[in-house]
């Protein structure tokens, strides 16, 4: 909540209903309430109680009401927008882990990919580096500028050559048996049930974030734990026996209602609501196509993509990993929910770039009350990771999907001004 009030919100946060560490799902175990809390019902009442609150302690009414989260947060707002079209008007919504039923499913079948870890398909921690720094090597400079930044993972036609072991296996090089599981983590999953598609996969410049679920002995906990809690409540549910039939029961049943896949957005568009989505295309949590088949989706049911540009623009944020932070330089800061605070709790907006051509949030807000549409939003990366006061690395626009930040061909290659949209 922190931020708010420095750009002159009233703001309201809540905990959705209960209290764990990170992963730890077992409060929902045959809990239909938190369950339901999470899934939609803490961000609608919490909407409506701070918009009374508000209106109480300045004695009018809430004139303009945002939002701005990331994540299971981005889930949380779309689904507010899609059941409850009035709560705001304007919402910044960040790599929405928005297909419930599918992507915590998808969360088992990943880890699964690279388990057991003695099966020799297995990939060990330390190859994740030799691939990643492969796939920078090759996918780079297909955008143009040789940056570290891999901004059109899509056009890399990644060859596995360079890494294969040419010998007999070693700690720095990859079996067919280990690219067999790369090219796995990297493809979409599909049915073996019915052949159906069922969830994206992780993008290339993604590895530096695989060892949050592809490092462990068994598939991270919120795929396992929503399974064990949320979906089947049985918390001796054993992950080996998954199978994909899951995700046609997830979809039946839903707990919590939680999932966010509704496209009818239009009672929100009609009432002149605005969008801005993003997403890190180095995101290793929530992989960047959820994002791009959400916008997709709704550019179908909008009937194309400028009816859908009026009100909902989606920004791919290139180098950017899950809701924020960089490996690579990439200006990754836009004053969107939990950015600057993870530099330093008492941060807030793009530290030294507090206005609407850098922050995503003020852009909106401009978008919403003065009808300037967001054309571009600026990124910024500091020299230290985490410290403003170490100075601008790098300033870029972000775009409005799809286009993309084209560099001039001249100027330097890390101000924003040498870049424009195309
Ligand atoms: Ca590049």
């Amino acid at each position: 909540m922190g931020p708010g009030p420095h750009l002159g919100f009233a703001t309201i946060s809540t905990d959705t209903g209960h209290n764990s560490a990170t992963a730890d799902i077992t409060w929902a175990l045959n809990n239909i309430d938190k369950k339901s809390d999470w899934g939609w019902r803490a961000i609608h009442g919490s909407v409506q109680l701070g918009k009374k609150l508000t209106e109480a302690y300045y004695g009018s009414p809430v004139r303009y009401s945002y939002y701005s989260g990331c994540s299971t947060g981005g889930r949380q707002g779309l689904k507010e927008i899609q059941t409850s079209p009035d709560s705001f008007d304007g919402a910044l919504i960040g790599a929405a882990a928005w297909y419930t039923s599918h992507i915590n499913n998808y969360v088992v079948k990943l880890g699964m990919y690279n388990l057991p870890v003695t099966d020799p398909k297995h990939i060990p921690l330390a190859l994740f580096s030799v691939l990643w720094a492969e796939v920078i090597r090759q996918c780079d400079g297909i955008d143009g500028v040789v940056d570290y930044i891999v901004s059109s993972p899509e056009l890399c036609k990644f060859d596995y050559t360079p890494i294969r072991c040419k010998g007999s296996p070693s700690s720095s090089c990859f079996t067919d048996a280990q690219i067999g599981t790369a090219k796995k983590i990297y493809g979409d999953w599909y049915s073996s049930e019915d052949g159906r598609w069922l969830a994206d996969g992780l993008t290339y410049s993604s590895e530096d974030q695989w060892y949050l679920y592809l490092n462990g002995t068994a598939p991270q906990a919120f795929g396992v734990e929503y399974v064990q809690n949320f979906l089947l409540n049985d918390p001796n549910w054993d992950w080996t026996t998954f199978n994909d039939s899951l995700v046609t029961y997830a979809e039946q049943h839903d707990p919590g209602n939680s999932t966010a896949d509704q496209v009818n957005i239009s009672p929100f568009k009609d009432r002149g609501g605005k969008i801005i989505m993003y997403h890190g295309q180095s995101d290793g949590i929530v992989p960047t196509k959820n994002s791009e088949t959400y916008y997709n989706r709704t550019i179908d049911y909008f009937g194309g993509l400028e009816t859908t540009t009026d009100f909902f623009r989606l920004f791919l944020i290139p180098g950017m990993q899950h809701c924020g932070l960089t490996s690579v330089g990439a200006p990754w800061n836009i004053g969107a929910a939990s950015q600057s605070t993870t530099m330093a709790t008492n941060m807030w907006s793009v530290p030294g770039f507090s206005d609407k051509k850098h922050d995503a949030l003020l852009a909106l807000v401009d978008w919403v009350e003065n009808g300037n549409a967001v054309d571009q939003i600026v990124a910024t990366s500091w020299n230290s990771l985490l410290n403003p006061y170490s100075g601008v690395y790098a300033q870029r626009p972000l775009c409005p999907w799809p286009k993309k930040a084209k560099y001039n061909g001249v100027g330097y290659v890390n101000a924003a001004q040498s870049w424009s949209c195309a």
